[in-house]
């Protein structure tokens, strides 16, 4: 006698659902797919289109009440979820003059990307710094961080910087715990500059041992960091498909700056033709000057200064550019090191002809 395999299947699991089983043959291709298979998807964020919402922001809240005024770049694949990739959160902060937001920490790891403005400064465990545009800022996890906005040189204006943090990664453990400082400000403790003074100029100070997990300097200074791309660019070879691309280090373990992010700068100049490449690492971009195209598998996306944009994990990526561009990157290369992860193909030509 035939059965009905269909009907005794369902029957089956609807019998097994009530005993919190599952067959994993119904889902083992998903589960264990021949490639990434991100839920999230290609996606850009143009500053015009942000900018006046940010400030009307600016208007409705005060930095106080909301604690941290920020638009979230959610990407539209995770709708609610307040992520940009599965691992990784991103969102563009706002600060006004004589506002502040508050001293807390968690164990959280963020970094601050200046996009606009001067006259801000943050306070990381009692180092201030003041935020220019363009610097690469830490504040790991369970430091303690409080931004201001006094105004610099009888500059008084807004200030907005990108944040990324690793929000979705920590919840995904279930490890996220925080607390409020008693005061709103930190006093701080240290000299402005003594981190970078220790540590960012290929020194290191001769009695004191810095054995935390993420690098000793705060702040990675715009100045360094684009004269480096850029005597690069005069001296060294372009790499094919990333152009000048170098990465922040802590320098003294010369990995990455905290344990779950990594962060990169790249110059790609006048006349750039990148070949398409793609990696394990899910990557946020954001456009710090000039302009050009990024193609993402089957998309094509415009971009200008003020722009951000992500590339997904496994999706292969390319850029054209018809100026000299800079790109800040972050991702979660770190984590997918250390625990064997990571993957990366080069191609010579079109992924799609490539195999
Ligand atoms: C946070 O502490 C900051 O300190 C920014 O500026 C964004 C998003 C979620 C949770 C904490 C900040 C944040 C955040």
């Amino acid at each position: 006698m035939k059965i009905d395999q269909t009907a005794e299947r369902q029957a089956l699991y609807g019998k097994l659902q009530e005993l919190n089983l599952a067959p994993l043959w119904e889902s083992l291709h998903t589960l264990v797919p021949k490639q990434p298979l991100p839920r999230y998807v290609p996606a850009l964020w143009r500053y015009t289109d942000i900018h006046s919402h940010l400030m009307r922001a600016g208007e409705v809240i005060t930095a106080e009440e909301a604690v941290r005024r920020v638009l979230v770049l959610e990407n539209p694949g995770l709708p609610g979820n307040s992520s940009i990739t599965q691992s990784l959160y991103a969102g563009l902060q706002l600060i006004l003059p004589d506002e502040v937001a508050p001293a807390h920490r968690h164990s959280q790891s963020a970094l601050r990307f200046i996009v606009d403005g001067q006259g801000a400064y943050t306070t990381v465990n009692g180092e201030r710094s003041t935020m220019h545009p363009g610097d690469f800022i830490i504040t790991p996890s369970w430091t303690w961080h409080d931004h201001g906005n006094p105004g610099i040189a009888g500059v008084s204006e807004p200030v907005v910087w990108l944040d990324g943090l690793d929000i979705p990664m920590v919840r995904f453990f279930d490890a996220g715990f925080a607390e409020n400082n008693s005061s709103a400000s930190q006093i701080p403790t240290q000299v402005e500059g003594r981190s970078f003074a220790n540590y960012g100029y290929n020194m290191a100070p001769v009695r004191q041992l810095h054995t935390e997990r993420h690098s000793p300097i705060s702040n990675y200074p715009y100045a360094r960091s684009r004269e480096a791309l850029d005597t690069l660019f005069r001296s060294a070879v372009l790499d094919e498909w990333h152009g000048i691309k170098l990465r922040y280090v802590n320098p003294v373990t010369g990995g990455y700056p905290m344990p779950t992010i990594a962060a990169f700068l790249q110059l790609l100049p006048k006349g750039f033709q990148g070949k398409w490449h793609r990696s394990s690492d899910g990557t946020v971009y954001h456009v710090v000057e000039g302009h050009g195209r990024v193609q993402i598998a089957d998309q094509s996306f415009s971009f200008s200064p003020k722009d951000t944009f992500v590339v997904p994990s496994w999706a292969p990526v390319c850029f054209d550019t018809p100026a000299d561009t800079v790109l800040f990157s972050f991702s979660d290369r770190p984590v997918l090191e250390a625990t064997g992860l990571l993957r990366e193909e080069y191609f010579a030509g079109h992924p799609s002809t490539s195999h």
